[in-house]
């Protein structure tokens, strides 16, 4: 199974712990194809390549991968762009939420294509995960 995780970059980097521990997490599944996002050292200035070759291999794993999973308490263009993306190439795609109760983007939270997962805790993030991904 080739699992594509979303968070944030750009957006900030304020949950990048979290992220590791649900890539972590979602390990026990299949290969996670974006690990890098939840690299503590990545900042919002760091990591390598032009925006072409990051565009071009993202979007090649897009293509690859079985299901997306996203963490969207922060909110990010490229977030959002990639899972429109997974979308419109018919990935399965599910959306976390914690923190931002009742802020997450419309266009988000109306569309019927997307998992929808609001969590309050750690453990009932986790637990929401397990179910996504035994059902996969
Ligand atoms: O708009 P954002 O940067 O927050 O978008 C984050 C999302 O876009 C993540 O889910 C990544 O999959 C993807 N993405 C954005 N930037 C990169 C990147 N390096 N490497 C890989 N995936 C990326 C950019 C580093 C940059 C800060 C110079």
């Amino acid at each position: 199974m080739n699992i594509y995780f979303c968070g944030s970059i750009r957006g900030g980097r304020q949950d990048a712990a979290l992220y590791h521990d649900m890539i972590a997490f979602l390990k026990q599944y299949g290969d996670v194809l974006t690990e890098h996002v939840g690299d503590p050292k990545l900042t919002e200035q760091g990591g390598d390549g032009t925006a072409e070759s990051i565009w071009l291999r993202d979007t090649a794993w897009l293509r690859q991968s079985n299901i997306v999973i996203a963490e969207c308490s922060t909110p990010s263009l490229g977030v959002g762009y990639e899972l429109a993306f997974a979308e419109a190439i018919g990935k399965p795609v599910h959306v976390f939420y914690g923190k931002n109760d009742g802020r997450l983007s419309a266009m988000l939270a109306g569309d019927p294509h997307f998992g929808i997962h609001l969590y309050q805790t750690p453990d009932e993030l986790f637990a929401a995960l397990k179910c996504v991904m035994e059902e996969a």
